[in-house]
């Protein structure tokens, strides 16, 4: 039986570098819980980066899953299939908006989102040809293609990648007034995260959200809200936008989209934006197809049926809370909204790596964002029991240097 170093081996030599995976290998997954190679059990405090609100295998997702292996799985857009339609009506009527297209990855919504917005800048709002600007946030993260990493502030992200795409200006996040300073007759868009992720759970001060959506009203440009990590119940709200009255005009999703099972991904907007485009002016091999769309589906059924963005609102304060209990020297913050956690570490303490190490040890898997961020995020279906096996661990980590 091979051991961990076996597999670990494995990926180094046959793969890109481009993780460094914690060292751990993991070969079973169920609810909140995944095991690794040698038998260890650990509880998944990142959920693949919010992917798996449903926890690992969520049952009700496999089986939605099997039944449409059984009928169907493929088509292309090249046909109609008898899983769009359903899943158009369902992700627009959760979005209180008119109109969706499907993708895979976010990476990919956030792409058709720019393009939308150009699109509409030059037929709607009349830009010149080329002259469209779209405005980002410094500290932003929306994915790793060529457009997006042109306006990343993370020189990791970016840099060694050029010639970048133009087209956008960043501004300082949680300030509504730099954005009014930075619109001009040629702004398209507003694209920002309601909470910043991986820039290290960035929330942004009480009423930023209702501010840039009353700015973006006034100069008649697109509020587009990227939601692929803070959606679908993972701050405590179906959407994060939730939290203040912010309707965007373009919603982006992914990740738990699919149920943690299969990518998915959607930009949700209005008729008098997405439908400006025609057929032909863009699209996926995947995108929309029956198996996703069945998935998708049932992922939304168990978010609207159940109340996991109540339990995620109610079990991150009360983790949040508990964490705040130790008072601890070395942590300069706890921050985040439902589910959706970051522990700062003190620089003066070095770097959050030892608390993660510190933790896998102690069975709870977790990862850290730029250096001093401990980013906790279980699956939303996490038990009260299962909170208070981990709080204990957490709290013994946090009391101590490790
Ligand atoms: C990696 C980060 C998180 C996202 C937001 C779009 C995308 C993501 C707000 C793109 C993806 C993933 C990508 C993955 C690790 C993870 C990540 F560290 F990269 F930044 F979560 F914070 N918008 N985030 O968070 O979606 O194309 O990946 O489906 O690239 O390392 P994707």
């Amino acid at each position: 039986m091979e051991s961990s170093r076996d597999w670990i081996e494995l990926e180094e030599k046959y793969g890109s570098h481009n993780y460094k995976p914690m060292p751990v290998v993991l070969s079973h997954g169920e609810g909140v819980w995944v095991t690794d190679v040698d038998g260890k059990r650990y509880l998944d405090m990142l959920s693949a980066y919010s992917a798996l609100n449903f926890g690992h295998r969520h049952p009700r997702l496999l089986d939605a899953m099997r039944r449409q292996m059984d009928r169907l799985t493929l088509t292309s857009r090249a046909f109609f299939n008898d899983q769009l339609g359903p899943w158009y009506k369902k992700v627009t009527e959760f979005c209180a908006l008119d109109l969706a297209i499907p993708m895979n990855s976010g990476t990919e919504a956030v792409e058709t989102a720019l393009k939308v917005a150009r699109k509409w800048a030059y037929l709607e709002k009349k830009v010149p040809a080329n002259q469209a600007e779209i405005i980002v946030c410094h500290n932003n993260f929306h994915g790793r293609s060529i457009a997006i990493i042109s306006f990343s502030t993370e020189p990791e992200n970016r840099d060694g990648f050029g010639p970048l795409t133009p087209g956008f200006r960043s501004i300082p996040y949680g300030d509504a007034s730099a954005l009014e300073r930075a619109i001009t007759p040629h702004t398209a868009a507003f694209l920002v995260e309601p909470i910043q992720g991986e820039g290290g759970v960035i929330i942004p001060p009480t009423g930023y959200l209702k501010e840039v959506r009353e700015i973006c009203t006034r100069h008649n440009v697109l509020l587009m809200v990227d939601e692929i990590q803070t959606g679908l119940g993972r701050t405590g709200r179906c959407f994060c936008y939730q939290h203040e009255e912010s309707q965007p005009d373009v919603v982006i999703l992914g990740k738990a989209l699919g149920g943690g099972l299969y990518p998915i991904s959607a930009v949700v907007t209005r008729q008098d934006i997405l439908g400006l485009l025609k057929p032909g002016q863009h699209g996926s091999t995947f995108g929309g197809n029956p198996l996703a769309c069945a998935v998708s589906l049932e992922a939304l059924a168990l978010l609207e049926e159940g109340k996991l963005a109540q339990h995620s609102e109610e079990k991150g304060l009360f983790l949040r809370n508990a964490l705040r209990e130790v008072q601890s020297p070395m942590v300069q913050d706890i921050r985040g909204m439902g589910l959706f956690t970051g522990i700062e570490i003190k620089a003066e303490y070095g770097t959050a790596k030892p608390y993660v190490m510190a933790l896998m040890q102690e069975g709870i898997l977790c990862k850290e964002t730029h250096e001093q961020t401990i980013r906790l995020a279980p699956p939303l279906v996490i038990s009260q029991e299962e909170l208070e096996w981990a709080i204990p661990k957490l709290q013994s980590v946090f009391s101590k240097e490790p």
